[in-house]
């Protein structure tokens, strides 16, 4: 028997980006654990990594293109050989094109793995030679970044492992010991020496439960929270003056714009006490290092990009930024992104763009004319708003789609060809962090299961197929990667399974300014948002599809739908792991479910003018009044619950409002 070990990276979309160690014993792996020498991940995964191995050679694999034999999503495929399937895909794409042009063909690919030639690679050039429509817009990120750019002009944050360093934690928007759980050790490190946690949310998420102090916002009220830190900060004078004067723009009407969000006012609007706003304030005014944490938790909302624009003139107005331990952290990913280099797979020329987030908008409304799907790297059925209609584009008998997956999932179900995927153990890539700055290679423990491939190696056949001949399609997986990383030492690389990347020690992005505005200078008056007819100050707007709003007398309950599973890493191992997870079940506070006649346990019907749920009652005293909220990411149309969230897009940055949506709930013996 030959037994080896192979370093590896984890794929998937999650900030931690894990380093792990595959046995492998005569080509087949029996053990994958963490890497112990990873800086940031210190040997350990996740309740869901941990299981790696089962979904690999788990028995609902695909591992044959499959071709439909059945109606759209009821899965009934048959086998098919590679060359039989791809030349379906070129006589139906051919006749596509013909017919309608290549703008017809509709990408849309997320973040199932995030390697760098895995992720979004070769299918720049594949639909970029095809002129099919370009995919735009992000589930995921997007805004936050957009958010941030005005101020900043730049991507660069804050080193979350930094976090170690501070006195007072803010964990705003994000539920670090689920979605970030690498991160908690760093922030009980800070604990040891003295740090205060303050978690701010919503939810009391199991985040907020560790914290020292859980600040409860009414949903999507937050802006006015900082708008009025940020009265008291200029009020109290806990401010940086040098600071604000060699690297700020915009001071003076900052300050006009915050003077009536007085402590009083913001209290009403968030639903909290003036006086604990007042202390948060005096808190992040007077406790040094202050590190603020966020991920992408509040960007989910018509005004998600204004969060992270308010939000991001926190650390500007303290000084923080000079501080090992204090700034702001929500991604690192940009440091990554500026080592390597993208030229291979540039292509240039106009394409109608489409934003992955109106999917249901492209499959159903005629105008936009979309003949054929492409989707990897994601499960859009479960993964994108408006999912009612998501599912009746997906009917349509003049659709052609054809998926590359795993597994059958919902989305799968639908296609007219089904390619199979390899998992990350079966590839070769490099995976970057948004989480930690430390690079991943991600060697190939094993040969590929049954016909599975590479989504490279998918690219090349279907290049081919369609007659391509660009030189970057010749190229392997390895070749493809050192071309991708040319400052890299890609052999130390390999080597190590990991690299810190090249001058990011002691990272301090804005000590002494740096900003990547045009004067150099953080914005606090945004000439660019002006321009683009946004209101150029941080400022609070209250959600259309809010409490506020016209809608809220029909639908008097906010809808929350975050993750909320330890075994799921979004709608992946939703279905393999399903009986290992509680759910799915609306949850709602204690004041709702009486004022509606709900037990705990009850059948109750969620329903917006989008559609409808029915799910068991969970009463608890994690929401407040007037919230409810559904775990996200179980398959199937009985519990999808973007068949509810709201599809707006967010006010910049190409997102999507899933955290602004409003419903009624009542027992299913309730008629209506
Ligand atoms: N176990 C597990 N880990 C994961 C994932 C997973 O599915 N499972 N997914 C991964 C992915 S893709 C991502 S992007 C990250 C996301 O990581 P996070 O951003 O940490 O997670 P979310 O659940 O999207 O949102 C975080 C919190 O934002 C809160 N929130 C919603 N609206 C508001 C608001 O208006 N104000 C405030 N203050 N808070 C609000 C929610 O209640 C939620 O608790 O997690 C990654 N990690
Ligand atoms: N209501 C609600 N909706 C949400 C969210 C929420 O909090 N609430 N969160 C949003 C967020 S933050 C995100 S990031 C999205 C995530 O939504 P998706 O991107 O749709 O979800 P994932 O589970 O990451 O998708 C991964 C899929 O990619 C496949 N995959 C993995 N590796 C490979 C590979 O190498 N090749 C191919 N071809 N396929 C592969 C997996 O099998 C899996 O089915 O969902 C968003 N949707
Ligand atoms: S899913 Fe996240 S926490 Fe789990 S192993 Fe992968 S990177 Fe680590
Ligand atoms: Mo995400």
């Amino acid at each position: 028997m030959t037994t080896t070990t192979v370093l590896g990276t984890c794929h998937h979309d999650c900030p931690d980006t894990c380093g792990w160690v595959v046995t492998v014993e005569d080509g087949k792996a029996v053990k994958l654990r963490g890497n112990p020498d990873h800086p940031y991940s210190r040997g350990e995964l996740c309740p869901k990594v941990n299981r790696f191995l089962e979904r690999v050679y788990h028995p609902d694999r695909v591992l044959h293109p499959l071709i439909r034999t059945g109606p759209k999503g009821t899965g009934e495929f048959r086998r098919a050989t590679w060359d039989e399937a791809l030349d379906l895909v070129k006589t139906r794409l051919g006749q596509v094109i013909d017919t309608h042009g290549g703008q017809a063909i509709l990408p849309w690919g997320d973040a199932g793995t995030q390697g760098l030639a895995q992720m979004a690679f070769l299918d720049n050039v594949f639909f970029g030679r095809l002129g099919a429509s370009k995919q735009v817009g992000s589930l995921c990120g997007g805004t936050a970044s957009a958010g941030f750019a005005p101020t900043y002009g730049s991507r660069r944050n804050a080193d979350p492992m930094d976090v170690r360093h501070a006195k007072l934690v803010m964990l705003w928007a994000t539920n670090t010991f689920l979605t970030n759980r690498h991160l908690w050790p760093f922030i009980e490190e800070a604990r040891a020496n003295g740090a205060q946690v303050v978690v701010i949310d919503p939810i009391r998420t199991m985040t907020a439960d560790k914290a020292d102090w859980f600040i409860q916002p009414l949903p999507g009220t937050d802006v006015a929270l900082m708008l009025a830190v940020m009265h008291v900060l200029i009020r109290d004078d806990h401010l940086d003056h040098d600071y604000l004067t060699r690297y700020t723009t915009g001071f003076d009407q900052l300050t006009e714009r915050v003077a009536s969000w007085t402590p009083e006012r913001a209290a009403e609007v968030c639903g909290l006490e003036i006086e604990e706003i007042e202390r948060f304030a005096a808190a992040y005014g007077t406790i040094k290092p202050a590190f603020i944490r966020t991920l992408i938790g509040a960007e989910h909302r018509e005004q998600g990009a204004s969060f992270y624009r308010t939000l991001g003139c926190l650390p500007l107005l303290t000084g923080s930024w000079k501080h090992r331990g204090g700034g702001l952290s929500r991604s690192v990913g940009i440091y990554w992104e500026e080592v390597a280099d993208f030229s291979d797979v540039e292509v240039g020329g106009q394409r109608r763009e489409v934003n992955m987030n109106d999917l249901g908008v492209a499959l159903t409304d005629p105008a936009m004319g979309v003949h054929a799907l492409f989707v990897w790297n994601g499960n859009p059925l479960v993964s994108v708003p408006n999912a009612g209609a998501i599912r009746r584009g997906l009917e349509r008998e003049d659709l052609f789609t054809v998926v590359s997956e795993q597994f059958l999932t919902d989305t799968a179900l639908y296609a007219d060809v089904v390619f199979p995927a390899t998992t990350q153990i079966e590839q070769t890539d490099m995976v970057g962090s948004w989480g930690h700055l430390y690079l991943g290679w991600n060697h190939r423990a094993i040969e590929p299961l049954g016909e599975a491939v590479l989504n490279t190696e998918l690219w090349r056949r279907l290049a081919r197929a369609m007659g391509m001949d660009d030189p970057v399609f010749d190229h392997d997986d390895e070749t493809l990667l050192r071309r991708a990383l040319p400052g890299v030492d890609v052999d130390l690389l390999m080597k190590q399974g990991y690299l810190r990347i090249e001058g990011t020690e002691d990272i301090l992005p804005y000590a002494d300014g740096g900003f990547g505005t045009a004067d150099g200078k953080a914005a606090l008056y945004s000439d660019d948002l002006a321009g683009l007819g946004h209101d150029p100050l941080p400022g609070y707007v209250p959600s259309v599809e809010g409490p506020a709003g016209p809608l809220a007398e029909r639908y008097p309950l906010v809808l929350l739908t975050p993750k909320n599973h330890i075994r799921f890493l979004n709608t992946t191992y939703s279905k393999h792991h399903a009986e290992r997870e509680q759910g799915p079940y609306v949850e709602l506070d204690p004041a709702d479910a009486e004022a509606r006649g709900v037990a705990e346990g009850d059948p109750v019907r969620v329903w917006n003018d989008r559609g409808e749920l029915t799910l068991p009652a969970r009463i608890s005293n994690r929401l407040r009044p007037g919230v409810v909220a559904i775990p996200w990411a179980w398959w199937g149309e009985e519990a999808n619950v973007n068949i509810l969230t709201n599809p707006t897009p967010t006010n910049w940055g190409g997102g999507v409002s899933y955290f602004d949506t409003l419903v009624e709930a009542a027992p299913t013996s309730y008629l209506r």
